[in-house]
């Protein structure tokens, strides 16, 4: 599947607004990709249909968590946390991609999860930093990724739980467990 074949399947899943989000995690990725080093095809791939999910009925996603046998603590915390796993489950179903790590980029763009690849880091560092993104301090995650991958992924994660902290949310415990992970060295 070449990339206009790709932006026209997703386009028709997403919102005006969220397909220029995608259009720049996607330019992003690529950028990404060719400075640290990673498949370029599968950060544009993974990138297109990251938010795949994004506008599919809540009762839709819980019904996938359920039948597919995710992590029945998704159900637990913020809701916006479903579009990622089940963003994956469709891609492959409904799109008909297959490459595994392709997938996972998608299902963790979100959470995050202890031990990312290079690719999981650059579609969610390219997601927290696509040009059309403006929250607080997202400049310096900018600045950060220009030249270190692990220590833009650490600041978008402190400002993200920062985030869901000030609005009194639960912090989901992969989100927790992958800044950690990273404080802690693991890559
Ligand atoms: O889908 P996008 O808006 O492009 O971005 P995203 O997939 O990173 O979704 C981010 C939203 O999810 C963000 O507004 C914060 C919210 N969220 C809620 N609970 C958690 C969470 N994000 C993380 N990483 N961890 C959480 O526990
Ligand atoms: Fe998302
Ligand atoms: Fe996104």
């Amino acid at each position: 599947m070449n990339r206009t074949e790709a932006l026209e399947i997703v386009k028709k899943q997403l919102t005006e607004r969220r397909y220029i989000h995608t259009v720049g995690v996607m330019e992003t990725a690529i950028e990404l990709a060719k400075r640290f080093e990673a498949d370029e095809k599968k950060a544009e791939l993974a990138a297109i249909f990251h938010d795949y999910a994004k506008f599919r009925p809540k009762e839709e996603m819980k019904q996938i968590i359920i039948d597919q046998n995710m992590s029945p603590s998704l159900l637990e915390y913020n809701t916006e946390l479903w579009h990622a796993p089940v963003g994956a489950f469709l891609v492959r179903n409904e799109v008909g991609i297959t490459d595994k790590e392709v997938l996972d980029a998608i299902a963790y763009h979100t959470s995050g999860r202890p031990g990312m690849t290079l690719l999981e880091k650059i579609v969610y560092v390219a997601d927290y930093i696509e040009p059309g993104r403006r929250f607080p301090g997202v400049d310096e995650v900018r600045e950060l990724a220009k030249t270190d991958l692990n220590a833009a992924l650490i600041q978008s994660l402190k400002n993200t739980i920062s985030f869901l902290m000030t609005k009194h949310q639960a912090v989901y415990p992969d989100t927790m467990m992958t800044y950690n992970d990273l404080i802690l060295g693991g890559q």
